[in-house]
């Protein structure tokens, strides 16, 4: 079994319900069991600014699926949700669902790179990642606690679940 830790961000057409939307259809992704789901929170844009903000959280999950099965699973969930690909990178969405970390491997490929490549500059991954997982690290041995004390995490601010 592998844990795998998720990012599921929103900032287009009822971000909030569209997070819930899809945290039901990752809840019934197959071979796989929700450990732990972070609260929800408000973050600014990040990357490309000029956006509405987002909304962001983290999910723990057990999975027997290998990486390939299960971006194979979110891709499906986020085109099923109506996400429209070949956006602006960076630019507003429906809904995307992210693997930050799988066990300890890195792996690259072209379709999918982790670490997610760019979790340690991002406050809106660390923040609901480590309130689910205080102590993780990156497969490299970083604390991830410890990079999220070098960001910046401005205006980030847990809603509480409804
Ligand atoms: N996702 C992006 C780009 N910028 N900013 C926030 N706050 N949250 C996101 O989920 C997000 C973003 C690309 O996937
Ligand atoms: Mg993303
Ligand atoms: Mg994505």
């Amino acid at each position: 079994m592998h844990r795998v830790y998720l990012s599921l961000g929103s900032n287009l057409s009822h971000p909030l319900q569209q997070i819930k939307n899809a945290l039901n259809k990752v809840a019934s992704i197959q071979k796989s069991n929700i450990v732990s789901t972070s609260l929800f929170y408000e973050t600014p844009s990040y990357g490309l600014t000029n956006q509405p903000h987002f909304y962001n959280i983290a999910v723990a999950l057990d999975t027997y699926l290998d990486p390939e099965e299960l971006l194979n699973s979110t891709k499906d969930i986020e085109i099923k949700q109506g996400r429209i690909r070949s956006e602006l990178r960076w630019g507003a969405r429906i809904i995307d669902i992210d693997i930050m970390l799988f066990n300890n491997i890195t792996l690259k490929t072209p379709e999918l790179t982790i670490p997610h490549y760019d979790m340690h500059n991002r406050a809106f991954m660390l923040i609901p990642l480590l309130e689910i997982a205080p102590k993780i690290c990156l497969p490299n041995g970083q604390k991830l606690s410890a990079i999220l004390s070098n960001l910046s995490c401005n205006a980030i601010q847990d809603i509480r679940k409804i």
